[in-house]
């Protein structure tokens, strides 16, 4: 399993009208883009630090993960996310490992991107996220 760099940190925040312009006028970063993720019931605003990216998430729905995640612990960190070569070994090497998985297999994310995420409970309390470029 080769992970190569860390891809993006997702923070939940309220609102993103509300986060942009301390991420824009206060740190000094550019909002890229802002993308709807149906599938996983969030909104998100990406920025970029070096290769790293930061991914704001508000929730369109209380009953989703990023809903839920605020109602029980406010806003924060909520993931942390690696760029994985071989996205599908990754998850059968960890699956072997007897790491719990939340998807065994990739599924389509926020930019085109391929991933995956593995639970809380088995990585020490930090959601961890498997990401691939396909086009890469
Ligand atoms: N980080 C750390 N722990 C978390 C967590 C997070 N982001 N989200 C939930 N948990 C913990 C909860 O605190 C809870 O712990 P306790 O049992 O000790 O109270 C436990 O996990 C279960 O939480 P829950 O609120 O009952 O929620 P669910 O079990 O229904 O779901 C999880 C939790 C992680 C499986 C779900 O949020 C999930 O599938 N997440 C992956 C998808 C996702 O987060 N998508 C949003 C981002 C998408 C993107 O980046 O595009």
């Amino acid at each position: 399993m080769k992970l190569t760099h860390i891809e993006h940190l997702g923070i939940a925040v309220k609102s993103l009208e509300q986060a942009i312009p301390f991420y824009e006028n206060v740190l000094g970063l550019k909002c890229y883009a802002i993308e709807e993720v149906a599938e996983q019931k969030v909104k998100t605003a990406f920025f970029k630090v070096g290769q790293t990216k930061i991914e704001l998430l508000e929730s369109t729905d209380p009953e989703g993960p990023v809903g839920k995640f605020i109602e029980k612990k406010g806003e924060g960190i909520h993931h942390l996310a690696f760029a994985a070569e071989g996205l599908q070994a990754s998850l059968d090497y960890l699956a072997g490992q007897g790491v719990q998985l939340i998807d065994k297999a990739p599924r389509k994310g926020a930019e085109g991107l391929h991933i995956a995420f593995l639970h809380p409970k088995a990585t020490f309390g930090v959601l961890t996220e498997l990401c691939e470029d396909p086009n890469k």
